[in-house]
This record gives C-alpha cells, sequence and structure tokens, in this order.
C-alpha cells in the first residue's frame, strides 16, 4: 500500500500541547506529517497582529519535532489548495476550530477535522503571563 500523505496548517505561536496534541493525531492518520507555517506577514492579515514568535523560530521549533516530516511557509490562506497538490496530500488535517471551513478540497484529498485540546490557547497563556504582572 502507498504511503499516506498527511498535511496540516497552523501558526505555533509559543508552541504547547495542545499544538503537540494535534500533530501527534495528524501523524497517527498516516505516514509523512507535513506542516505549513502560517507566515509572520498571513498572521498580521487574518488578526492585525504579528506573532510572538517569527516565522523561523516557529518553523524550526516545529521542524524538530520527531514526529513531522516537512515543513514550509503557508503565505496565503488562498493558496491552501495548491500546498495540498504540490505536497502530494492525502489527508488534510485541521483543527475543528475551522470545521467545515475546507470542505472545498475534498475533491483532492481526505478533509478531517480533530477536536481541539480543551483549556489551553497562545492567547490564554499570554493573558495568564499578563495578569501575574
Ligand atoms: N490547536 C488545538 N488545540 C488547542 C490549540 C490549537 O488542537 N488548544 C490546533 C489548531 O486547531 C490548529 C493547530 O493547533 O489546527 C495550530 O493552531 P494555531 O497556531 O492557532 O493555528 P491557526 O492560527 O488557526 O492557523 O491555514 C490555517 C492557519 O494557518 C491555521
Amino acid at each position: 500500500m502507498s504511503k499516506k500523505r498527511i498535511i496540516t496548517f497552523g501558526t505555533f505561536d509559543l508552541f504547547h500541547v495542545g499544538h503537540l496534541n494535534i500533530l501527534e493525531r495528524s501523524k497517527k492518520l498516516g505516514d509523512t506529517l507535513i506542516v505549513g507555517i502560517s507566515t509572520d506577514n498571513l498572521n498580521y492579515s487574518k488578526k492585525q497582529k504579528y506573532p510572538l514568535y517569527k516565522q523561523e523560530e516557529r518553523l524550526r521549533i516545529v521542524n524538530a519535532l520527531g514526529i513531522v516530516d516537512e515543513v514550509f511557509y503557508e503565505e496565503s490562506l488562498e493558496l491552501k489548495r495548491d500546498y495540498i497538490l504540490k505536497y502530494n496530500a492525502d489527508i488534510l488535517v485541521m483543527g475543528n476550530d475551522w470545521e467545515g471551513k475546507f470542505d472545498e478540497f475534498k475533491d483532492v484529498c481526505e478533509v478531517v477535522y480533530l477536536e481541539r485540546t480543551p483549556s489551553i490557547s497562545t492567547t490564554e497563556i499570554v493573558e495568564i503571563i499578563r495578569s501575574k504582572d
């Protein structure tokens, strides 16, 4: 049987266990895990703010995980179909905060939404640290 290629996307700012959980569960769906790291500029255009960690740092952290096989920069949300095709992905995995949003790609790959890990997010971590000042 041919090896299954999994693709997923994210910012992975202040890398935490919620990020690790989704990457571990994504890897279990196949053989090769490819991760698109959203660029600083893409984040700015989506959220009007830059991540705390620079894209080079976020990419290095994710790439250093033993379960991750390939990483690349996600420059634009509109390029998702191109990335799926370029990286020959069999399955697109996204957190269920994106439920239904990527169903349009079901013509080129399987689309799976995984449950987010409850009670942890980069925003929450920042708020907790700020409140300790
Ligand atoms: N995640 C999770 N549980 C959490 C927090 C995050 O499962 N408690 C998942 C998200 O659902 C996502 C991945 O971790 O699949 C990365 O999360 P973010 O860095 O917040 O990604 P986001 O900014 O939503 O970028 O093309 C889409 C974007 O690049 C996604």
